[in-house]
């Protein structure tokens, strides 16, 4: 029977990526999307998959959540909606407590009266673990969480409360510790995509210099589509948990410039300088995921490595900048 799956922030990059994915798989593709004053930018990550059926709504707005639960039935609802910029929720804290961990809170209890048969994905994050490091150098499963955002607070909230639902409610609720991912559906504001189309830029001699904030943080990238098919086989284990999806692989923003500027033949150190905006109040410096958990019980694997993810993201940009 074609099972329905149920997409919060579906227009993003990793909705867009799973929409796609499932759409593959057979299902049945639904979501929300939420009003936006320009209507080009509600869609354009989704213009190309024609069988999708969406609907207006909002994770604030629990009675769009309820109505949107009751028409869709949805077998596995996935709430990957956020105000995902770490640097920018320092600038909008409300708001994005609001939509991260209050909207989930929203989400959960839609799902909890409305279709408890269903199974449910929360996209919890690296930023949970704030400094907190192994002595091995990896952040798991079982790592302290300390977040140093308000975005990473947000998210930690959204974390236990799914935890707490799972349990208190005896709920199919898991979460999925995503390290950072990437692709050419990248906003343009967060570092990789930013790197990529700076330097091209300079490439073409259409920008003089690229502004950039710390150069020394550590962040283990992979890519969206690999972490969009870790959601699908989280949803679907038998039984619910908490799993980290990650490269294993850590790599400075620095050597991020010294790769896509290379390949460009160009030189970072000539182009890049810093800027005190671009810096965080906090910034988290190390980031390295061990996720031996869902490749072992799952048999997930990343298909991209460091320099295959650039360099699709490059050929991506050089067609279509
Ligand atoms: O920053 C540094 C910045 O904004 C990466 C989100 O998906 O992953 C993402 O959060 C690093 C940071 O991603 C600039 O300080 C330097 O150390 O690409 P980003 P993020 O903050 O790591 C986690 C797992 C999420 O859950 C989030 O939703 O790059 N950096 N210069 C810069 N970052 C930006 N954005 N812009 C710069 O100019």
């Amino acid at each position: 029977m074609t099972k329905t799956a149920f997409i919060t922030g579906i227009s993003g990059q990793d909705g867009s990526y799973l929409a796609e994915y499932l759409l593959e798989l057979g299902y049945r593709v639904t979501g929300i999307i939420r009003r936006n004053s320009v209507a080009e930018n509600q869609d354009y990550r989704l213009s190309k998959l024609k069988n999708i059926e969406v609907t207006y709504g909002d994770l604030l707005d629990s009675s769009s959540l309820n109505r949107a639960l009751i028409k869709f039935k949805p077998d596995e609802i996935y709430n990957l909606a956020a105000q995902s910029h770490v640097r920018i929720s320092s600038e909008i804290p409300n708001f994005t407590v609001q939509v991260n961990a209050i909207g989930a809170l929203n989400l959960l209890e839609s799902y909890k009266d409305n279709c408890s048969f269903a199974r449910y994905y929360q996209a919890s994050s690296s930023e949970m673990f704030g400094q907190n490091i192994d002595e091995d150098g990896f952040q798991r499963e079982s790592t302290k969480m300390n977040p140093v955002s308000p975005y990473g607070c947000s998210k930690l909230f959204a974390y236990n409360i799914s935890r707490h639902y799972r349990n208190a409610y005896k709920l199919h609720i898991s979460n999925g510790i995503l390290f950072n991912h990437e692709s050419p559906r990248r906003g343009s504001n967060f570092v990789t995509n930013k790197i990529v189309k700076g330097a091209l830029a300079i490439k073409m001699g259409k920008l003089a210099v690229l502004e950039l904030g710390n150069l020394d943080s550590y962040r283990d990238w992979g890519h969206s589509y690999d972490y969009v098919r870790a959601m699908h086989l989280i949803i679907n284990a038998n039984d619910p948990s908490d799993y980290v999806v990650a490269t294993g692989e850590t790599y400075s923003v620095r050597d991020l410039c010294s790769y896509v500027f290379s390949k460009l033949g160009l030189d970072y150190t000539m182009h890049v300088v810093q800027k005190e905006k671009y810096f965080r109040p906090e910034e988290l410096r190390i980031l390295r995921g061990d996720s031996q958990k869902i490749r072992k019980d799952l048999g997930w694997k990343p298909s991209y490595t460091f320099e295959t993810l650039l360099d699709e993201m490059i050929e991506f940009w050089q067609v279509n900048l």
